[in-house]
């Protein structure tokens, strides 16, 4: 029981988000908002993606879906509930999102957040049941409020967030977010339509013997990477890769592990997104005691310079994010 914390295992995601607002006092009920708002639309998007692979079978359940409609693709479906939800919560006035090219501008002229978001992460990873993730960042906006939204408010360092999250929806669905006062995971009832505290106050393995990456990709990396990996299977570690990344940062995090996905020749800054991948994850990953590099520096510091730029992702215990420094710094060294 976390009592002496105010809270304990079990307690509702509302009922928590109560619980911790008060270390708050800015954010008067605001920052709650926008969390209960991805809350709901997170239950609704792991409504859809349970029934999805029925939804194609047309015959024995009906038309493709209930306006008839063509199934849309889920990645499209979730940044329609997630952008919905968040311009109903009235709290948000920009939203940056994986699905969209441009900002999406919420007209509202209250609004003091700015989320930026991955509605849905790996959909490829769908039609073949492996399980998928949602990643979001909120800051507050840095002009004025009801003034025309700025690129300053949008391109903001890591180091600027209010809060970060992901929903894994996978054999359960949770939620698992940060407001810079530690980790706290929660796992859906479907039965109740409610999420409830199931992992508080998250701490990452220091170290680990788990490492996540694409060996296919192995002769498109730098030595340093290819060296790392090497001392990894003399060391008889365990290759985990699904190719979903909030399903294999969240095994490391609890776990202990490193996900990496490095420069290749193919994708020269890495694959993944800072804004609404690296950063969330990164900054989750440092309240809970790990790390998170693009290879040289800490994501957080990046100043980003557009919208949906890449960056290398080193990200899991600290201790395995600093070996493989080690071994590019030799790299360097030796070259
Ligand atoms: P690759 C999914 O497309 C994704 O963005 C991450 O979820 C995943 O870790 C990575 O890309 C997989 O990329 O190049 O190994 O197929």
């Amino acid at each position: 029981d976390h009592s002496a914390l105010g809270y304990s295992v079990g307690v509702t995601l509302d009922r928590f988000i109560k619980i911790k607002q008060d270390d708050f006092p800015f954010a008067s009920g605001e920052l709650s908002q926008i969390l209960r708002d991805i809350a709901l639309a997170s239950k609704i998007v792991n409504r859809e993606i349970n029934r999805a692979g029925l939804s194609n079978i047309g015959g024995a359940f009906g038309s493709t879906n209930i306006q008839g409609e063509e199934q849309q693709k889920l990645d499209v479906v979730a940044n329609i509930r997630f952008t919905r939800a968040l311009t109903k919560g009235g709290e948000v006035c920009a939203i940056v999102s994986e699905e969209d090219d441009e900002v999406i501008d919420l007209q509202n002229s209250s609004g003091k957040y700015v989320v930026a978001m991955d509605p849905l992460d790996g959909s490829s990873n769908i039609d073949v049941n492996i399980s998928i993730g949602t990643i979001f960042s909120i800051y507050r906006r840095v002009t004025p409020v009801g003034s025309p939204i700025q690129p300053e408010d949008i391109m903001q360092e890591g180091n600027k967030q209010v809060a970060a999250g992901y929903v894994l929806y996978g054999s359960s669905t949770m939620l698992v977010y940060t407001t810079g006062k530690g980790v706290n995971g929660f796992t859906y009832e479907n039965s109740l339509g409610e999420f409830f505290l199931s992992h508080p106050n998250i701490q990452a393995p220091k170290d680990g013997n788990i490492y996540s990456i694409n060996e296919g990709l192995t002769s498109q990396m730098q030595n340093g990477v290819k060296n790392y990996v090497e001392s990894c299977k003399k060391r008889n570690f365990s290759a985990r890769y699904i190719g979903s990344l909030v399903a294999d940062f969240h095994r490391n995090l609890l776990k202990g592990g490193i996900y990496i996905y490095p420069k290749t020749n193919k994708a020269p800054d890495g694959k993944l997104r800072l804004l609404y991948e690296a950063n969330s994850l990164a900054f989750i990953a440092e309240q809970a005691g790990a790390k998170a590099t693009n290879g040289e520096e800490r994501i957080l510091n990046i100043q980003p310079t557009a919208l949906h730029q890449r960056t290398p992702l080193y990200i899991g215990s600290g201790q395995m994010v600093d070996d493989v420094y080690q071994f590019m710094k030799e790299e360097i060294q030796s070259s």
